[in-house]
């Protein structure tokens, strides 16, 4: 049997749901192509669908033999809709069934289930929105602190496709002033071309670009770190007050606390926001030999999420002192930039006046009282910094980059340019030169999609949700 595979770029009318199935007030469906609203017409009540202005709504019944769900319609016509085609918005009722049953409807009155982020491809072909838009989209909804709302609204407004169209725009005029002296013929050139021989027409805006683009490379190294986060793992011997750390930061009675050393045998995780670093935040067994067989099990999953972990907060019971282990503990990582040590319960017992290991001066910290936490942020997030080598946590640059392909397109043509430069340097010619130049520019090109081929668009919008 021929294998039929769906490929993007058609107008076909689609369907997805756009919000999760589940327990909830409403579902929402979202249709668009050619056609679909005349389509949901057939199977919706009253027949007024099929005339409906774009930016109305209706109420009504989807039905088939028999009601199915009552709804309201969102009407959309292009090329006003966010596909730039005729859509509608169908809000059902909510549950794991309703919204089930109106979308088995529309895909017998023959809607075509969506594609992974064939909403926003749709809105990309028709020209409503770039590429670091479009990415900028899943940015949002995929956004896990408030920070990183703001990083991506604002892409989301264009601050990136604004940033790469000026700096294309430039570039361009580099490439043009290099190609008209290219178009001169041998014997055409003159004295006044003579003499710029060796140099690049417009090198030094092709220098100033390439410093520009260096900067917004960098501020991906931030970026990432934002959207993706970073996993943090609370270590310590038994007892020194690991889970009561981990509930604090939450915020919430998540981990089990008691005076038993050996409490935490397998590992809890949740994610929280410090300085709106999305962290997260792993907590393990304590850190002992024992002969129970749980315990060892839980120390030895302990000691792999240390291997995993991006930052590692020791903690010293305070109460109890400074044991043996953790001195060997402390003087194996003392130079693992990863580690924060902390002198855990200072409200029952002060930090000696002078540490016993030399060279470390622990972060005061009550996991009980919360005195200390504000050193503590500040001490994961210079932490963080310090292994990306962001020199702080906000680069003066009007544009950042929001996702790893641009962050390699930007690479790539800063390279070109590199290579232009050099080149221009030894005093080579146009012609080897010009096309580095050309290739610079389709870079940025693609970034914004005024340069793509099917495959790269696919590859890049396969990565998105269904229902976006
Ligand atoms: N006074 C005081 N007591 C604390 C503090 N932190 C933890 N404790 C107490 O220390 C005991 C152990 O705390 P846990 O948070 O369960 O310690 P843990 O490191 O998770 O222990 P295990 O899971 O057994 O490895 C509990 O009785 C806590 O109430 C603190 O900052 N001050
Ligand atoms: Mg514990």
């Amino acid at each position: 049997m021929a294998h039929n595979k769906v490929n993007y770029g058609d107008e076909t009318p689609i369907a997805a749901f756009a919000t999760t199935p589940g327990n909830s007030a409403l579902t929402l469906i979202r249709c668009s192509g050619k056609g679909s609203i005349e389509l949901a017409a057939l199977v919706f009540s009253p027949s007024d669908l099929k005339k409906a202005l774009g930016n109305t709504i209706i109420h009504g019944w989807i039905k088939t033999d028999e009601k199915i769900d009552e709804v309201l319609i969102s009407v959309f016509r292009a090329p006003k809709s966010y596909t730039g085609e005729d859509s509608i918005d169908i809000c059902c009722h909510g549950g794991p069934v309703a919204g089930k049953a109106v979308m088995d409807v529309l895909k017998n009155a023959g809607f075509r289930e969506a594609l992974a982020g064939e909403f926003t491809f749709r809105a990309f072909m028709n020209g409503k929105i770039d590429l670091t838009r479009c990415e900028a989209v899943m940015e949002l909804v995929s956004a896990k602190t408030e920070t990183g709302r703001c990083r991506a609204v604002s892409r989301l407004c264009g601050s990136l496709e604004k940033e790469i169209n000026e700096i294309k725009q430039l570039l361009v005029q580099v490439l043009a002033s290099a190609e008209i002296y290219l178009d001169y013929s041998e014997d055409e050139i003159s004295a006044d071309t003579e003499e710029i021989e060796g140099k690049l027409p417009g090198q030094d805006i092709a220098a100033a670009v390439l410093s520009k683009l260096k900067m917004l490379s960098a501020s991906w190294q931030l970026e990432r770190i934002y959207q993706e986060g970073v996993t943090v793992v609370i270590a310590g011997r038994p007892n020194a007050g690991k889970s009561s750390l981990f509930n604090s930061l939450l915020k919430e009675d998540r981990s089990i606390v008691t005076e038993i050393a050996g409490t935490t045998r397998d590992w809890i995780e949740a994610w929280v926001s410090i300085e709106g670093i999305p962290i997260r935040l792993v907590d393990t067994a304590g850190l002992r030999e024992t002969s129970d067989a749980v315990e060892i099990i839980g120390v030895e999953r302990s000691l792999k999420l240390l291997q995993e972990a991006e930052i590692i907060i020791y903690l010293i019971d305070g109460k109890n002192g400074l044991t043996n282990e953790d001195t060997d503990f402390i003087n194996k990582n003392n130079t693992d930039v990863r580690h924060i040590f902390i002198w855990n319960k200072c409200d029952l017992a002060p930090l000696p006046q002078q540490f016993p290991v030399i060279g470390i001066n622990p972060i005061c910290v009550s996991a009980k009282t919360g005195a200390g936490f504000t050193a503590l942020y500040l001490a994961i997030t210079s932490a963080i910094l310090d292994q990306t080598n962001t020199v702080s946590l906000d680069l003066s640059v009007s544009a950042r980059l929001g996702t790893l392909r641009q962050k390699n397109l930007v690479d790539n043509a800063c390279a070109a340019l590199e290579e232009t430069l050099a080149l221009s340097e030894q005093g080579e010619p146009l012609d080897i030169i010009t096309p580095l130049i050309r290739d610079a520019v389709n870079s940025l090109g693609e970034i914004t999609g005024e340069v793509s081929t099917a495959d790269i668009l696919e590859e890049m919008f396969s990565r998105f949700c269904v229902g976006k």
